[in-house]
C-alpha cells in the first residue's frame, strides 16, 4: 500500500488548523499510520529541504520549519502521494484552487501551511528520515476492502 510523509509546519500549527487538515485526510478515506508533534532541527530541516539549497529562499524556509513545532505525518492508501498533493494544492496559496488546503487557508507562498511528498520514491525518502520503523503503525480497517 502507498503511503506518503505530510508535515504540518509551524503557521498551520499556529493557526489552529491541525483538526481540521487531519480531518480532510480521513475523510477523503486514507489511513494515518504515523504521527508525531515535534520541534525541527536545523539539521532535519536542511536534509528534508536539500534538494532546494541552492534556491535563494533555503535559508528562510529552513528558519521558518525550525521556528516552531511541527506535525509530523505518515499517510497510506490508494495513490495517497497524488492524491494528497491534490489535497493540498498549488504551492503558491494565491493561485491553489479553492476546496485545496492552501487555497483555503493561505495567502504567502513562504506560509503555505503544509508539506506533502511530491513524487513515492520522495515519500519513501522523507518517511525514512523523519520515522523510524518502530513509528509506524500498520493496522487493517474494520471495513470491507471494498469500501473507500
Ligand atoms: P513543499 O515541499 O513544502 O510541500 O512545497 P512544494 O513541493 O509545493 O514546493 P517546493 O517547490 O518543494 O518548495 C518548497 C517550499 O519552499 C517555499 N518556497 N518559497 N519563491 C519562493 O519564495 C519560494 N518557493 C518555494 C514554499 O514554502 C514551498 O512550500
Ligand atoms: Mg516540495
Amino acid at each position: 500500500m502507498e503511503r506518503t510523509f505530510i508535515m504540518i509546519k509551524p503557521d498551520g500549527v499556529q493557526r489552529g488548523l491541525i483538526g481540521d487538515i487531519i480531518s480532510r485526510f480521513e475523510t477523503k478515506g486514507f489511513s494515518l499510520v504515523g504521527m508525531k508533534f515535534m520541534s525541527v532541527s536545523r539539521e532535519l530541516a536542511e536534509k528534508h529541504y536539500g534538494v532546494h539549497k541552492e534556491r535563494p529562499f533555503f535559508g528562510s524556509l529552513v528558519d521558518f520549519i525550525t521556528s516552531s513545532p511541527v506535525v509530523a505525518m505518515v499517510w497510506e492508501g490508494d495513490s495517497v502521494v497524488t492524491s494528497a498533493r491534490t489535497l493540498i494544492g498549488a504551492t503558491n496559496p494565491i493561485t491553489s484552487a479553492p476546496g485545496t488546503i492552501r487555497g483555503d487557508y493561505g495567502v504567502t507562498i513562504g506560509r503555505n501551511i503544509i508539506h506533502g511528498s511530491d513524487a513515492i520514491e520522495t515519500a519513501q525518502s522523507e518517511i525514512a528520515l523523519w520515522f523510524s520503523e518502530e513509528e509506524l503503525a500498520t493496522w487493517e480497517s474494520c471495513a470491507k476492502s471494498w469500501l473507500y
